[in-house]
């Protein structure tokens, strides 16, 4: 620390030690005066005391309160998500709509028009207010009013006259409608403001949703709409519950009446029943104002928490593609060790009873899985790797074997080629657990785990079933036919 901050600090501290001992001296002297008054004097002074040290403790106890934690997302910074984004790139994964997305997010800070995503489960009238926020604006969305399929843009404005875009996504939770609830989630976080439309009390579902979005930090606000279906009373109540169950999720929580239409039957004079449809008409005031509030800092000053939440989802996307990318390399590489395996058990003059893992191999695999996973592994690490397996096999050796001929059985064509081939296919389907076992358990813990790769060999090498056997087994007639042809 430098002199002078030293110096500053003394000084403080000799300050706050003064000042102390001032308010004890004063405070004894008070004391002092007190135990003098007359006795009905020190209990009204005494009760007045007390009365104004709770009133104190409760003021701090509310500002003090725990709070329900609002779990915030990770938000990687931009040049790493590019990082990670190009290097799926050259590992060949289809990183097309990641790049698209970063492309959006520019396309819109350049912009700079406010962007409004309304959200929530299918038929809770996003659309409805969509039109009656934008009456003027000419929607090719759905004239027949159906269900929203796509993502919808719609140009409007702000009460102060700021251009605003409103994004009508497709509703969650609707029966296969996983893919459009994606394009429905993605679409929220590219908002400045995200408005979540529920019609009533909110489901558990319902409110995890509201959680999820608000953990992106941008501004939310729940909108009641519908609220021509209740009483006064009702809405009170609705919205006092609304408020309670998304506490500090919700920046603010209000009711509407977005319109829609209602159809009813009229009896005519002479008897006959006409159907009628007719608009209902909206009452979107208090959206309006909520807007404005929540829109005050502009497009600029809203673009900082909307870069987040945007940064954020491909975050878990570049993840997923990620761990796919990974799983289908790993995929490669254990189908090319299994190839090998196999090769090599043809090559063999006289195949003995017993199945010894060829280490070698092995060994390789171990290495080259464990660096696909960034996972280190020294030699002694991977020996010691190929040994337990080695072990885990020898006790499994017969059903291996017993396995390898029963799968045989259902291929015609391998069941006539005689020993060496039963040997070379008992080979691919070793290699070929050992592969997906370690390629599982890297996956998992991150970590070189003897034990826990060694229970799912087991369960691997005992299971006969399925497409896999197929695909050995052409694995193995191919390296058969290769070797005849030679
Ligand atoms: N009573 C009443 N009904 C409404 C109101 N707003 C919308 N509706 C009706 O609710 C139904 C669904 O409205 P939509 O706007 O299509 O709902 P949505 O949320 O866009 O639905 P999805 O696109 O499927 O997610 C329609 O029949 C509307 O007429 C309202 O304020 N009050
Ligand atoms: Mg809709």
């Amino acid at each position: 620390m430098p002199r002078p901050r030293l110096l500053i600090a003394a000084l403080a501290f000799a300050a706050l030690a003064w000042l102390l001992f001032a308010a004890a001296e004063r405070a004894l002297a008070l004391a002092q005066r007190f135990l003098q008054l007359p006795g009905w004097l020190q209990w009204t002074l005494g009760s007045a005391l007390g009365l104004f040290a709770l009133a104190g403790l409760a003021v701090l106890w509310w500002i003090v309160r725990p709070r329900r934690a609002r779990r915030a997302v990770d938000a990687p910074d931009r040049g790493t998500l590019e990082q990670r984004i190009d290097r799926l790139h050259t590992r060949g994964a289809d990183t097309g709509t990641l790049h698209a997305e970063l492309g959006e997010l520019d396309r819109r800070r350049a912009e700079a028009r406010i962007y409004l995503a309304l959200f929530g489960e299918i038929s809770t009238g996003k659309s409805t207010l969509i039109r009656a926020l934008a009456p003027q604006a000419t929607v090719a969305s759905d004239a027949r009013g159906g269900t929203t399929r796509q993502v919808v843009h719609v140009d409007g404005a702000l009460p102060d006259g700021r251009p605003l875009t409103l994004a009508d996504v497709p509703g969650s939770r609707e029966a296969g409608g996983e893919a459009r609830e994606t394009l429905a989630r993605e679409e929220a976080l590219r908002a400045h403001v995200v408005a979540y439309v529920c019609a009533g009390d909110l489901t558990r579902t319902q409110a995890e949703e509201v959680r999820w979005l608000a953990a992106f930090g941008k501004p939310l606000l729940v909108v009641l709409n519908k609220a021509d279906q209740w009483s006064e009373a009702e809405l009170a109540q609705l919205l006092e519950r609304l408020r309670k169950q998304t506490g500090e999720d919700a920046a603010m929580v209000i009711a509407v009446s977005a319109g829609g239409s209602e159809r009813f039957q009229r009896t005519l004079p002479d008897g006959g029943v006409e159907q009628v449809e007719r608009q209902r008409k909206p009452v979107i005031d208090a959206l309006w104002k909520a807007l404005a509030r929540l829109a005050s800092p502009g497009a600029e000053g809203l673009e900082a928490q909307r870069e987040r939440a945007v940064l954020a989802g491909l975050h878990e996307r570049v993840g997923t593609l990620e761990t796919q990318t990974r799983a289908a390399e790993a995929e490669r590489i254990v189908r090319r060790y299994a190839q090998r395996a196999v090769v090599g058990a043809l090559a063999a003059i006289a195949p003995g009873s017993d199945l010894v893992i060829q280490g070698a191999l092995a060994a390789a695999l171990t290495r080259e899985l464990a660096r696909l996973y960034g996972v280190p592994a020294s030699d002694v690490q991977v020996d010691d790797f190929v040994r337990q397996a080695r072990l885990t096999l020898r006790t499994g050796s017969s059903i291996v074997l017993a396995i390898a001929g029963n799968a045989l059985k259902a291929f015609p064509g391998l069941g006539t080629l005689g020993g060496g081939v039963l040997h070379a296919f008992a080979y691919a389907l070793i290699f070929d657990s050992l592969g997906r076992a370690l390629a599982a358990s890297l996956a998992e813990r991150q970590s070189l785990d003897q034990a826990d790769a060694a229970d799912k060999l087991k369960a691997l090498l005992a299971d006969g079933s399925g497409a896999r056997m197929k695909e050995l087994a052409a694995l193995t007639l191919d390296a058969w036919k290769e070797k005849a042809q030679s």
